[in-house]
């Protein structure tokens, strides 16, 4: 009997069934053919729509990834710089309540550490953070966050709420990773990004 179901499922006749019987909606009828995640990002060829923010030069590099090829940010101006999720990246990510965020970051130095929020998510009204309890090593070093009220989400100083953590991932704008960890000069990578 597999043998019969299993091409069936793949084949373009089924998806034409999910398409029917889910009439308008078709974005859930897409999701069904295709999952939207686990999604992940490991900048094989280039940058894949990130890049770093005011406060750095940021840049692509092809090698010395974790593996392959990772984006960077070198330090160009006070204050903190960080890297930026592409569209596509946080559009997706408006989907993501209650997966983990992955990834893996590393830095030049790790003397003259500075403290700041580590990952900043905002749907354009109010702004959400995360504290990461440890900055990343000269090696690439790896970081997951919950998206959900558990995982120490804070509005401000006080701790998110589960609505206010849907709210800005429902209607997600911005979501930036910290890539400056150093008083003075520094650069930072960011390899493998995921969502799972
Ligand atoms: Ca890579
Ligand atoms: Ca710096």
């Amino acid at each position: 009997m597999l043998d019969i179901i299993l091409p069936f499922l793949k084949s373009s006749a089924f998806n034409v069934l999910v398409l029917l019987i889910c009439g308008t909606h078709f974005t859930a009828c897409t999701e069904l053919i295709t999952p939207l995640f686990p999604i992940s990002y490991g900048f094989d060829d280039d940058a894949q729509g990130w890049e770093g923010s005011v406060g750095c030069k940021s840049g692509y590099s092809a090698t010395g990834g974790n593996p392959g090829g990772y984006v960077y940010g070198i330090d160009d101006a006070t204050g903190f710089w960080y890297f930026v999720a592409s569209t596509e990246f946080t559009t997706t990510v408006r989907k993501a309540y209650g997966l983990q965020l992955s990834f893996d970051l590393e830095q030049s130095a790790i003397d003259n550490q500075a403290d700041a929020d580590d990952i900043i998510i905002t749907d354009g009204t109010l702004t959400l953070t995360h504290k990461t309890s440890y900055n990343p090593k000269t090696i690439w070093t790896a970081y997951s966050v919950k998206l959900d009220e558990t995982a120490g989400w804070k509005k401000g100083k006080v701790k998110a709420t589960k609505a206010e953590l849907q709210q800005v991932l429902q209607n997600l704008t911005s979501l930036k990773i910290r890539g400056e960890f150093r008083s003075g000069p520094d650069r930072g990578g960011l390899d493998n990004v995921s969502i799972r």
